[in-house]
């Protein structure tokens, strides 16, 4: 299979482009080739957005949601079939995949809505018989850069919300997951979207990606990725006045309180630090627990532990499936050794399987280190598998002050059966979601999404708040007095 281009609602393959596999995580088999495309596609691809675009942003709103409704009656109707061809590009468990492409149907329902809400403000005006209101406006072509552990979920945060606002797009999937942007590009054609609303460019973000914040027709960058990038996306960017939208790394924390209920807290824990291998940017690194619970809670994790099945996650029965690739294994292994080297004490795992189909695929043991200090490296940066670090803490104070001391704000979790403390903790929990009793994991598409500090940049994708990120504020003053009216002047108050 060859997966190349959608262009102006056409899969092209430009000149003498260059192919690179497509490689199933948990096997090793090849599964696709994509094309690597150059900056002359992006152009291309600018043009027929911008083409389109002066179109699409005068279809009434309710008219563009009708695409949404019919993108997502598809989606459902394809749901087992996408969530096959997810879990073999991406590695994550068939059930999470499952889940995955509900997030997108959710956000293409949803959004729909908003076709007949995208809700303005009317505003008495200083002056008599004029009428002044503010009115969302679109902003353009926008250039959508997604990454490959939320290859769907994360595509549709982000164009969904763009095209209902009036605006058209140029996604670049990332390069590791090209199957599941096709697959949506085939279903953006068959909901009839018309030419152009969409476009999809395959290729590498020093090529493709670069082309597009450099790109003067495109007017807003949403990226999702690491630190590192995003702040070179923020800083081309800036050079060339984008909006620019960043959603990048995590440390989250679980805090485990003395008052906790284990068995729940174990459950939270072993959910959201080895669900999808620990690749998600919501994933549960630290678990920050009380000096009392501490034994106690990290026998019920080890022993949990070793009921996981670990494999290639289209098989049913598999609860953790395999990284998304050699570099990836090597990395997360990395930080084994940097934390022994810190003093950490490893309890299970650090060690990357082999034998079988071990060594076919990337699969790393499920981690546990214990004894951490909060200012060691594997308590600070982000590993990105399924590792936990173990940080013992005297006071709910002493708790709050290590979850927030890292560069991340994404996600945070307490459980605590003292609601006083749950509502102080989602006051002073410095990130952008927190979850009380519940693991750090699992945020519904109707919320914003988003963190501070190293996380983001003040934006956020998924809920209503998508849509600042995809319009603008145009005010508009209808003045039907008949005579010339002068604001601050003729009106004094
Ligand atoms: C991500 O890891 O980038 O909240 C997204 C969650 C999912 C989305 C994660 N709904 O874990």
């Amino acid at each position: 299979m060859k997966l190349t281009n959608f262009v102006n609602g056409k899969w092209q393959q430009s000149d003498g482009a260059k192919f690179t596999a497509v490689i199933n995580p948990a096997t090793g088999e090849e599964l696709a080739r994509v094309q690597m495309s150059s900056t002359g596609d992006v152009d291309e691809a600018a043009a027929a957005a911008k083409a389109a675009q002066k179109l699409w942003a005068k279809v009434p709103a309710p008219k563009r949601a009708s695409y949404l409704y019919e993108i997502g009656r598809i989606m459902k109707e394809r749901k087992e079939q996408l969530a096959q061809v997810l879990t073999k590009e991406m590695g994550k468990v068939i059930e999470e995949g499952r889940g995955e492409v509900q997030e997108g149907i959710d956000m293409a329902f949803y959004m729909a809505g908003e076709g007949r809400r995208l809700f303005g403000e009317t505003t008495p005006s200083e002056l008599a018989d004029k009428f002044a209101m503010s009115i969302r406006s679109p902003i353009g072509v926008v250039g959508l850069i997604t990454p490959w552990n939320f290859p769907v979920a994360i595509a549709t945060w982000k164009s969904f919300p763009a095209i209902v606002a009036g605006n058209t797009f140029i996604w670049k999937p990332a390069t590791e997951t090209p199957m599941m942007a096709y697959e949506m590009g085939r279903i953006f054609e068959e909901a009839g979207l018309p030419e152009g609303v969409a476009n999809i460019v395959f290729g590498a973000g020093s090529e493709v990606g670069t082309a597009m914040i450099e790109h003067p027709d495109i007017k807003v960058i949403s990226f999702t990725g690491s630190t590192e990038t995003g702040r070179k996306v923020a800083e081309a960017g800036g050079r060339n006045l984008k909006k620019v939208s960043l959603e990048m790394g995590g440390k989250n924390a679980v805090i485990v309180m003395e008052d906790a209920d284990l068995d729940l807290a174990v459950e939270g824990i072993l959910w959201s630090a080895f669900g999808t291998a620990g690749q998600r940017c919501t994933a549960c690194s630290r678990v920050i627990v009380h000096k009392d619970v501490k034994e106690e809670l990290q026998n019920r994790l080890l022993e949990k532990m070793r009921g996981l099945t670990i494999g290639d996650g289209i098989d049913e029965s598999i609860k953790i499936g395999p990284v998304i690739n050699k570099k990836a294994l090597e990395k997360i292994h990395g930080y084994i050794e940097i934390g022994k080297e810190e003093g950490a004490s490893l309890l299970a795992g650090g060690e990357i399987l082999t034998g079988g189909i071990y060594d076919k695929g990337n699969y790393y043991a499920p981690t546990l280190f214990t004894d951490v200090e909060a200012s060691m490296r594997i308590a600070q940066e982000e590993i990105f598998g399924p590792v936990i670090s173990i940080i013992e803490v005297d006071s709910f104070d002493a708790a709050i002050e290590v979850n927030n001391g890292v560069i991340y704000g994404l996600s945070s979790s307490i459980y605590t059966r003292d609601v006083n403390r749950a509502f102080a903790a989602q006051r002073d929990l410095d990130t952008g979601i927190v979850y009380i009793n519940a693991g750090t994991t699992g945020a519904e598409i109707h919320l914003p999404f988003g963190g501070t500090k190293g996380t983001g940049n003040g934006h956020r994708d998924s809920g209503v708040a998508a849509l600042d990120v995809f319009t603008e504020w145009k005010s508009v003053y209808v003045d039907f007095s008949g005579k010339l009216q002068r604001a601050q002047i003729d009106n004094e108050i």
